[in-house]
């Protein structure tokens, strides 16, 4: 299956600067996109890598509305924090630029004209809505209604994030405008649109045909949206923010943004290689790899190649690594709720842990599903695997060498059978590395280079050298020659995974070059070399960092389900004689305990001025008991009793419910009779 290429292009989606990128964005995209490219450079190979923000589109405009600001200052904002946090976790980009440079609109707009003027889109005019306050058509995510799929009462004029059904505004039931609420009106406007049907069966025959070897969920996502028919896609927008349409009669009408996004890979190399960058798109023996997260794929196997293929001098990508998605904490990563951890402020709280991020992010990489990341996880990883063998290994070997040989790679003498059995076992380790690596298998490939420290720490423990060092000096010599080879072998093995370790590493090692050609040889480290001074590659990490960790996630959840709380509708009237059949009353807390194997209920013993009553309420995760004990409460009276974990409960507690979902019992706000109605 392999060609022989001569340079590759890998591109990393662009993501939109209206927020900081988190682990999900990591771990989908961009570390596994920068582990292939260090490694192709270790190898030696042409690469370019390529990124940028994309900072066109409604929800940039959106946020600058809400804030009062240009979209152009929320855009400067938050390239600058992804392009910074970028740096500080080693993602080595080769240009970072931004969709609203120059050069970009340049291209776009040229890009656009090319197709227009080959006659390559369709023209139309249809009913869009708009929104006669605002003056302004409602593009995208101005409209909201309710999703005809799932009936999500957030469902956007794009797309419903909670079925994840891709739509256009006018399928929302009961739509309404983003920007005023107001109920909006159809009105006439035309649009271009490139006939994707056109393309359809030469997309059919590049990726079912020749592309089998994608990985199963890009192949199988494009195979279905092809078997569905492909249709005309609009590619202009009646917007302000973008790059304007450049055809007379267009004012007013910006480029889609997913039409110009993709083409900003193509500027950002021209950026970089104002003179070269042609040749990294359309030569023959050239590769493009873009690097997405799964809900990317469209865009990058469909609709772009499809835009390339009706320009006609580009090269088509060779392959598109899309991820699934990480989970944190068991919940879905969402930047609206809140629920994420950025990388920004992982840097800021973790300084100096860059390299244990990028291990668990690969260790969990949502190759071929969604997976977990858990702070316990992330506490375990680094406490038993970076710390207990590759950090434990390395500074063992750095410690011994300087007790016993004063810092300086003892020779090699004659090798034993354990030796060589031990040699053995990571000779084919650059083989295997090659393997997955060439394959995208990254958390497989990062297993083998651990498996490698796994190797070493065994022979250290095996072999015992400080036990030999009074007897037998020359064994203790091979024994700490073979292991600092090792230990050389690790710092390239990992320069993909982990560049900040492999740096300290190798300047310890004082291993000013190095290549991967290296991988796998026992002669790296001449004897006679000086060993800097041992340093910890990696330090434990305490409960309190992780538990810390966990809190601050939950406090920002809450904090931002109490800012964006929604009432929910009214229900339906009940007549006064109804309420009045329920007999609410105030009692006294006299205990109060948790239901054994019960997580959620609590026992209450209540004063209720009638001889006391016993009732179990589910606010168990809300309240310590004990605090509880001596407040007033409201209850139902005369609710039917019940057996909840066999015990017979004789009224409910009433509480409201929170916006976070968490309960807070409602009582008196001043001292009542225990006993005394409610009404
Ligand atoms: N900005 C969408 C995203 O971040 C989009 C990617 C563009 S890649 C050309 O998911
Ligand atoms: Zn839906």
């Amino acid at each position: 299956m392999e060609k022989k290429f001569r340079r590759t292009m890998v591109t990393a989606a662009l993501p939109y600067a209206n927020g900081p990128v988190h682990i999900g964005h990591l771990a989908g995209v961009y570390v596994p996109a920068d582990i292939y490219v260090r490694y192709l450079r270790l190898k030696g190979e042409d690469v370019v890598f390529v990124g940028g923000s994309d900072e066109h589109g409604v929800p940039i405009t959106i946020k600058a509305k809400k804030e009062g600001v240009t979209p152009q200052d929320i855009v400067d904002r938050y390239h600058k924090i992804i392009k910074e946090s970028f740096e500080g976790l080693g993602i080595s980009f080769d240009v970072y630029s931004r969709t609203t440079s120059k050069i970009h609109a340049k291209t776009a707009s040229d890009f656009f004209k090319k197709l227009y003027d080959k006659g390559e889109f369709v023209e139309k005019t249809t009913m869009q809505y708009y929104d006669e306050e605002a003056h302004q058509f409602l593009a995208d995510r101005y409209i909201v209604g309710t999703c005809p799929h799932c009936g999500n009462t957030r469902a956007y004029g794009d797309q419903c994030e909670a079925c994840g059904t891709s739509l256009n505004a006018t399928d929302l039931i009961d739509p309404k405008s983003a920007i005023t609420g107001n109920v909006p009106v159809l009105r006439e406007t035309k649009h271009w649109y490139l006939p994707l049907d056109k393309w359809e069966p030469r997309l059919r025959q590049w990726i079912l045909e020749e592309h089998k070897e994608w990985r199963p969920n890009v192949y199988g996502q494009c195979k279905s949206w092809l078997d569905l028919g492909l249709q005309p896609r609009a590619v202009s927008r009646d917007l302000d923010w973008g790059v304007p349409v450049p055809v007379e009669g267009a004012e007013g009408k910006v480029l889609y943004v997913w039409f110009d996004a993709p083409i900003g890979y193509i500027s950002n190399t021209k950026e970089l290689l104002p003179d070269d960058w042609e040749k990294y798109w359309k030569d023959k023996d050239s590769r493009i790899v873009h690097f997405i997260g799964k809900d990317n794929i469209v865009f990058h196997c469909i609709i772009f190649p499809a835009m390339l293929m009706a320009e006609g001098s580009y090269q088509l990508p060779d392959n598109v690594p899309a991820n699934e998605f990480l989970n944190l904490e068991g919940d879905k990563i969402s930047t609206s709720r809140n629920w994420a951890v950025w990388l920004n402020e992982y840097l800021e709280d973790l300084p100096g842990k860059q390299d244990v991020l990028r291990y668990v992010l690969t260790a969990n990489a949502p190759e071929t599903r969604d997976n977990d990341f858990t702070w316990k996880d992330f506490q375990a990883r680094n406490n038993n695997e970076l710390v207990a063998i590759l950090g434990n290994f390395v500074n063992r070997t750095l410690v011994l060498t300087h007790k016993y040989f004063d810092g300086i790679v003892p020779a090699c003498g004659e090798l034993t059978d354990y030796d060589r059995a031990s040699l053995n076992e990571f000779a084919d380790v650059k083989a295997t590395l090659e393997k997955y690596l060439d394959t995208f298998r990254f958390r497989d490939a990062q297993k083998e280079a651990m498996n490698l420290a796994r190797i070493g720490n065994k022979y250290l423990a095996d072999t015992e050298p400080w036990k030999l060092a009074k007897t037998d000096m020359a064994r203790v010599a091979t024994i700490l020659n073979l292991s600092l080879q090792i230990t050389a072998n690790l710092a390239i093995a990992f320069e993909p995974f982990l560049p900040f370790m492999s740096k300290k590493l190798r300047t310890i090692l004082g291993m000013h070059e190095f290549s991967w050609n290296a991988l796998g040889s026992v002669d790296i480290l001449s004897a006679g070399a000086t060993i800097g001074q041992p340093e910890l590659l990696f330090e434990k990490i305490g409960d309190e960092v992780v538990e810390a960790q966990v809190k601050k996630l939950v406090d920002m959840k809450r904090a931002n389900a109490l800012a964006n709380f929604e009432p929910k509708p009214v229900a339906a009237p009940v007549a006064f004689d109804e309420f009045m059949k329920m007999d609410i009353r105030v009692g006294t807390v006299l205990e109060c305990e948790k239901v054994k194997k019960a997580d959620k209920l609590l026992k209450f013993r209540i004063d209720d001025g009638m001889g006391g009553r016993t009732i179990v309420s589910g606010i168990a995760k809300f309240y310590n008991p004990e605090d509880l004990v001596g407040k007033q409460v409201c209850f139902v009276a005369n609710f039917e009793p019940r057996k909840l974990k066999g015990i017979e409960s004789q009224g409910m507690i009433l509480s409201a419910e929170n916006a976070d979902g968490s309960l807070v019992v409602i009582g008196p706000q001043g001292p009542v009779v225990p006993g005394c109605q409610v009404g």
